[in-house]
């Protein structure tokens, strides 16, 4: 017979193994101290990330720290829009997918990092502003949501847009002069490219309740309030030598408007606080049940962006330093997520919206009898999102097709879960594989992307 301590060890390690997307989250059927971060926090239903430097793949020192002790990545910068779209059209996904392929080699989740931000923009889109700006990102957040869909758990699909200093307002900056509601144009686009990741918007000092964080707080009330598709909020958490003392009711407060909340980016600055300001934050997650995973920004110290700072939790030989033991006793003494098979933190092919889950392959509708299809949009000037939901008639679908008439001038430029054909004048879009097949009742919804104006756009569902 196996000694129990082997077979905790095969139930945590399992567990690890577990967090990859598409798989449910199941906790450990008995309570046991992890040995490694990734352990300890997958017993309690949480990641625990590391952000990721492709280059350093190959260094073992590093891959082997990371592949031992963490449970999820973030791509530090092949995932950004610089590096995903180097010129206006042209993707690139070679660094971002050599992360998914390691992450799914190694049992981890990946979180995507960053569709928008107003930094590390590629030089063609930090020259251009307006409309043209506004269609250029939403197809960059769209290709790049639809390249990675059913890969990532979550996506800060927004970085850093709030301002610094107490006005609690929006930063500056090209993608905010397009619009206020960049933001949530970006959201809605993410949502209809990958409906299974988790949305989150995504910022640094908001480590406690400020004059930021409440900025944020107050968007995320409305976008709720609105049905903008947000699921959480990233705290980067990049820390000096004190930690605010509501770092912990911050995340609640957030957690309490009904959004998950993550630590996406933990840094500290060496000194003797950095054990205990580590462990606070892992205490202060692991108490709010909502607090899905946290990501330390980087494995050594000499992979940190901090440099002399010496911000992380291993020393550049990869051995463990004292704030590692304070995040592992951390974990194990936290609380585990409540109902994780309800509230997983990895949730990813369970599309948040039921609406968009394809039917059971087992009972295959028949064809007929008709289908229906209504539109919502997001409008700015020059150009539009419509996201068109499409609902089977009693006997189900196979296959459907909806037709729509764009106004004079305007035009389709994206298309996303249906193809279409044609981009002016009546456009029909049909189905694509995976989501022509409803049941009777059910509804799925694919979208596009416009210039001009989609105004009054009335579509017509015909089901095969
Ligand atoms: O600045 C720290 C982080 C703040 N929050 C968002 C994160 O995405 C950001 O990460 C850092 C990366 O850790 C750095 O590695 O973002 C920086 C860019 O603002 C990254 O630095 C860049 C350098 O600026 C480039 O010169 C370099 O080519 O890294 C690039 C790739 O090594």
């Amino acid at each position: 017979m196996r000694p129990k301590r082997a077979l905790l060890a095969t139930a945590t390690l399992a567990v690890a193994g577990a967090l990859t997307v598409g798989m449910t989250l199941a906790m450990a059927p008995v309570a046991s101290a992890g040995t490694t971060l990734r352990a300890a926090a997958a017993e309690k239903g949480r990641y625990f990330g590391a952000a990721v430097a492709t280059g350093k793949l190959s260094t073992s020192t590093y891959t082997t720290v990371l592949n031992r002790e963490f449970n999820s990545v973030t791509a530090e910068n092949e995932m950004k829009w610089d590096a995903t779209e180097p010129s206006q059209g042209r993707f690139v996904y070679t660094g971002g997918d050599r992360l998914v392929s390691h992450a799914q080699a190694n049992g981890m989740g990946v979180r995507g990092h960053a569709l928008l931000w107003h930094q590390q923009e590629p030089g063609w889109a930090q020259s251009m502003s307006g409309s043209a700006l506004r269609s250029a990102m939403i197809n960059h957040v769209t290709q790049v949501a639809t390249h990675y869909r059913g890969k990532v758990y979550a996506w800060d699909v927004v970085n850093e847009a709030f301002a610094d200093g107490g006005s609690g307002g929006r930063r500056d900056s090209n993608l905010q002069r397009t619009g206020n509601d960049w933001i949530e144009a970006a959201f809605r686009a993410a949502r209809a490219a990958d409906p299974g990741a988790k949305l989150c918007y995504n910022d640094y000092n908001t480590d406690g309740v400020n004059a930021k964080s409440t900025g944020i707080y107050n968007m995320v009330r409305d976008f709720k309030s609105r049905g903008v598709p947000i699921d959480c909020v990233g705290f980067q958490s990049h820390l000096g030598t004190t930690i605010a003392s509501d770092y912990q009711a911050n995340l609640q407060r957030f957690a309490d408007l009904g959004v998950d909340v993550q630590i996406t980016e933990l840094d500290v600055m060496t000194g003797g606080n950095q054990a205990n300001i580590f462990g606070t934050v892992t205490r202060a997650c692991m108490a709010v049940s909502r607090c899905t995973s946290i990501t330390v920004w980087g494995v050594r110290d000499c992979d940190s962006w901090r440099g002399s700072d010496n911000a992380l939790l291993f020393d550049c030989n990869g051995n463990k330093k004292p704030a590692y033991d304070s995040v592992l006793n951390a974990l194990n003494a936290g609380s585990g997520i409540p109902n994780p098979t309800t509230t997983p933190p990895n949730p990813t092919t369970t599309p948040p919206n039921p609406t968009t889950t394809p039917p059971n392959p087992t009972t295959p509708p028949p064809g007929g009898s008709g289908c229906s299809a209504s539109v919502s949009l997001n409008s700015w000037t020059g150009g539009f999102v419509a996201t068109v939901k499409v609902t089977a008639g009693s006997s189900g679908t196979r296959g459907w097709t909806v037709s729509m008439t764009l106004p004079s001038g305007s035009s389709v430029t994206g298309t996303w879960s249906a193809t279409a054909s044609g981009s002016s004048g009546t456009v029909r879009f049909t189905n694509v594989d995976y989501n022509g097949a409803l049941g009777a009742g059910q509804s799925t919804e694919f979208g596009f992307q416009g210039n001009g104006s989609g105004a009054g756009m009335t579509p017509t569902c015909t089901a095969s």
